[in-house]
């Protein structure tokens, strides 16, 4: 359980967002997101063009479930946070594109911060964001090249690759540091979040959205969230 636990924290990187904040008496929701819909098959996405760097085929990576059907790639965040939640100064929140597939598919970056995309492939790569509330960027990305991005407002941004159309990629541009994305055991959690009754709100690029309520005392509440094809 432990290194479940450390293990969560790891992938979120967000402790920082709301370290300074330290909230005694503050609790944890902790929890996991399974499909509920029965199993999962794993399209293959055929690749056509740059076989030596992006193989042949990819799996598609919309719709990831762990064995016991946690599902990967959720946000799930507060949809009021406590008040007077607080930001450190956070750094910029990394993507890469290794083997033509974005890593990680979905980052969280908080409002006035930057996304930094890194090309570790040896070949050309292109950001193409399907964003409306922020500028839309459409860059060609060289190899080895990072191309920082800022993101002034909240939205969920679509990021495509237009040379390669099976790779895509999210960018959550968060309000508050109440933000955490499932791991691959669909796991979750939010911490430092003060005694109360919250709501989530759950959502998947593919299942859509939903909010599920949570009462948080001063230790770890658990919550579970099931989520089913549209
Ligand atoms: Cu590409």
């Amino acid at each position: 359980m432990r290194t479940t636990a450390k293990a969560v924290a790891g992938l979120l990187g967000l402790a920082v967002w709301c370290g300074a904040a330290g909230l005694a008496g503050a609790g944890t929701i902790k929890g996991t997101v399974r499909f509920a819909d029965g199993s999962v098959e794993v399209k293959k996405l055929k690749v056509t063009v740059d076989h030596a760097v992006c193989g042949t085929t990819k799996d598609a990576e919309d719709v990831v479930v762990s064995p016991d059907m946690g599902l990967r790639n959720v946000v799930v965040s507060l949809v009021t946070p406590p008040p007077g939640a607080k930001w450190s100064v956070a750094p910029p929140v990394q993507m890469d594109q290794k083997q033509c597939v974005f890593v990680p598919r979905v980052i969280v970056v908080p409002v006035g911060g930057t996304a930094e995309f890194l090309n570790n492939d040896r070949l050309l790569h292109n950001l193409h964001s399907a964003s409306t509330d922020n500028p839309a960027v459409n860059r060609t990305q060289p190899k080895g090249r990072t191309i920082p991005i800022g993101f002034r407002r909240p939205e969920i941004v679509r990021i495509d690759c237009d040379l390669h159309p099976w790779m895509r990629a999210w960018v959550v541009v968060a309000e508050h540091p109440y933000y955490a994305v499932t791991n691959e055991r669909g796991e979750f959690a939010l911490e430092n979040v003060p005694p109360g009754n919250y709501t989530l709100q759950v959502w998947h690029e593919i299942l859509g959205a939903l909010k599920k309520d949570v009462a948080v005392t001063d230790g770890v509440a658990p919550v579970t969230v099931e989520m089913r094809g549209k």
